[in-house]
């Protein structure tokens, strides 16, 4: 209630604000993402790792890949989904460590206490990242920074560990924001401001783009942010169809996807686009074996699921979909080897460019048996 009074008078006041949608609504969006967070547990644990690069990832003999790297080996170009062997050519001096998935996700757990503990629409994207929804505690982004920073000393004093905080009114530019002053950064854009911030960017920044539009928006001549915000949208929807309109929203700074917590979503899935073609199984492997890592803590949160899906994209873009449904919960052991083996049975052994894995077909919450979200879930269902 408080929330919507707060917004309305707020347009009011704003007057000469422009929105490009008639019925925005204000909201005050929080992105949490700690900093080089495999690498910095290890560096935490144990402190003659610290100063050091460091190098998360699997064996380069068995074509391990970079889970990800320290910011010092980052200095030399090592970054995530890197082959390992090439990121100790590139950084000889790297210790590599091989990754402790069991601690991640309890830190992880930890983050996810502390971010529910602000509110209960918290919405997680991976082990180290979330979306907080603070529109019911604060009526603007720009009275975020008391928040943040108590946030970020609570991380630190928990877990040992820095984050990258970014606050806005969406969630587009609260994640951008968090990215723009890492590590240990704080960025708020008060409202107004979203464009102005995306302007410069590459295109590759906004939701939907990936590579394959990246270049197609090039051969076009659009690079940037600002670019894709000032074309012609006649242009741009007879080139690119809807999708042409909607990236345009996005450029322009809008974006009015709710931050969603996961007992409300039909499916969880994570997915991972290479940054080049894989065909090496063990790489593959691997890359699942990540995706389960990411998809842990999200099951632990989630109601009971019966099913998961994989998701296989080949170099050609022709996308094979496959759900197993094993007749008992999913538990993250089962994913695990369900998901290696439906992977080696469904694969053709051409070149991948994305791996995707995902939990559906979820089973209620036994009645009284109350979680965290249940009793907040309620106050969602407003305007
Ligand atoms: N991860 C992975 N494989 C990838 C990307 C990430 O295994 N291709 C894992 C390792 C990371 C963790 O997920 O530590 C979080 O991913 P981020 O993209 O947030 O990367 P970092 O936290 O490592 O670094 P940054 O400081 O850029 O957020
Ligand atoms: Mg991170």
């Amino acid at each position: 209630m408080t929330r919507l009074v707060v917004a309305s008078i707020d347009r009011i006041l704003a007057g000469s604000r422009r929105y490009d949608e008639p019925d925005f609504r204000m909201r005050t969006i929080m992105h949490v993402d700690l900093d080089a967070f495999y690498s910095s547990i290890e560096q935490r644990d144990n402190p003659a790792l610290r100063g050091k690069p460091v190098i998360v990832g699997g064996d380069p003999a068995s074509r391990g890949v970079v889970a990800t790297a320290s910011y010092e080996a980052r200095r030399f170009g090592v970054h995530s989904a890197m082959p390992t062997r090439t990121a100790l050519r590139l950084c000889p001096s790297a210790v590599l460590v091989p990754p402790r998935f069991g601690v991640y996700r309890q830190v992880s757990e930890q983050l996810h206490a502390l971010f529910l503990a602000l509110t209960p629409l918290v919405e997680p994207i991976a082990f180290d990242e979330a979306f907080l929804d603070l529109s019911s505690l604060l009526s603007s982004p720009v009275e975020a920074g008391d928040s943040a920073r108590a946030l970020k000393r609570q991380i630190q004093e928990e877990t040992g560990l820095t984050a990258s905080i970014g606050v806005a009114a969406n969630k587009l530019v609260a994640k951008v924001a968090s990215d723009r002053q890492k590590p240990d950064g704080l960025t708020i854009v008060p409202p107004g401001e979203e464009r102005g911030f995306l302007a410069p960017l590459p295109v590759r920044h906004l939701f939907g783009i990936g590579p394959r539009t990246e270049d197609r928006l090039r051969a076009s001549g659009i690079e940037r942010v600002s670019q894709l915000a000032e074309a012609d949208p006649a242009w741009l929807l007879a080139r690119f169809g809807q999708s042409g309109l909607e990236w345009q929203r996005l450029a322009r700074g809008i974006d009015e996807r709710p931050v969603t917590p996961d007992r409300e979503l039909q499916q969880i899935s994570r997915e991972r686009t290479f940054p080049r073609d894989i065909s090496a199984r063990a790489e593959l492997h691997a890359a699942l074996d990540t995706l389960v890592a990411e998809l842990g803590p999200l099951l632990r949160d989630a109601p009971p699921a019966r099913t998961f899906t994989l998701k296989l994209r080949y170099a050609d873009l022709a996308t094979v979909t496959r759900r197993r449904t094993p007749g008992r919960v999913v538990t993250a052991d089962v994913l695990r080897a369900g998901a290696l083996d439906l992977f080696d049975k469904s694969w053709d052994g051409r070149p991948l460019r994305l791996l995707g894995l995902g939990i559906s077909n979820f089973i209620p919450a036994a009645a009284g048996q109350l979680s965290l979200f249940d009793t907040d879930l309620a106050s969602r269902s407003g305007p």
